[in-house]
């Protein structure tokens, strides 16, 4: 599926386990201000216009439910993204594992393993209660050959960058789709040409 050039919104969709602080990473881009409570979301979407390499962009953000006693619309966003962000939290190891089963249901959906995805550590405030090394998130991220972003939506670190770089790659992939549908329509074009050629010649007789 190929968003038509500064047009639809992207649609960013944010996964990851329950508390992870999906939600709180989300509303600091978009409202830029830190929830503190936690309150498990079902779903919400929100709306964003912003700058990303002087090009505007309309965004629609996806905060999806980690608990999955409320995942039930999981197959209907994941077909409808164009860029997922796969959330963890730093302080939570059982959250890092659930990043390759995440990742694996995209390219399923997807039905490729290079769709635009960011890993993002969360809650690297917290440093003393780190349980997943900054190292353990980027070899996984090398592992599954994605981008690796730690962030602290306390501290509003890195979260412009994490949706903004995500952005980046959803153009990079449209585009370099867009010019594989362009030149797969030459290759069946080109078989015609040397029939095309002899008509017009014929004519000329
Ligand atoms: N210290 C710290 N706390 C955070 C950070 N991000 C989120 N939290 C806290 O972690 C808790 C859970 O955050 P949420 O954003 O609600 O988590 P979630 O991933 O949306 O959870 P679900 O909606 O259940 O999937 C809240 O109390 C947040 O304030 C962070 O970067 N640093
Ligand atoms: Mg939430």
């Amino acid at each position: 599926m190929v968003r038509p050039p500064n047009q639809n919104p992207f649609k960013l969709v944010v996964i990851g386990g329950g508390g992870v602080g999906k939600s709180a990473l989300t509303i600091q881009f978009i409202q830029q201000y830190f929830v503190s409570d936690y309150d498990p979301t079902i779903e919400d979407s929100y709306t964003k216009q912003c700058f990303v390499d002087d090009d505007i962009c309309q965004l629609e953000v996806l905060d999806t439910a980690g608990q999955e006693e409320f995942s039930t619309m999981r197959e209907q966003y994941l077909r409808s993204g164009h860029g997922f962000l796969i959330v963890f939290a730093v302080t939570d190891k059982n959250s890092f594992s659930e990043v390759e089963r995440l990742h694996k249901l995209i390219s399923r959906v997807k039905d490729r393993d290079d769709f635009p995805v960011i890993l993002v550590g969360n809650k690297a405030d917290l440093e003393s209660d780190r349980h997943v090394q900054r190292d353990e998130g980027e070899e996984l991220a090398r592992r599954l050959h994605l981008p690796y972003v730690e962030c602290s939506a306390k501290m509003r670190m890195n979260v412009d960058h994490a949706f903004h770089h995500l952005v980046r790659l959803v153009r990079r992939y449209e585009q370099s789709e867009r010019q594989s549908i362009e030149s797969s329509k030459e290759v069946v074009v080109s078989p015609l040409s040397p029939l095309r050629r002899k008509k017009k010649n014929c004519r000329i007789q």
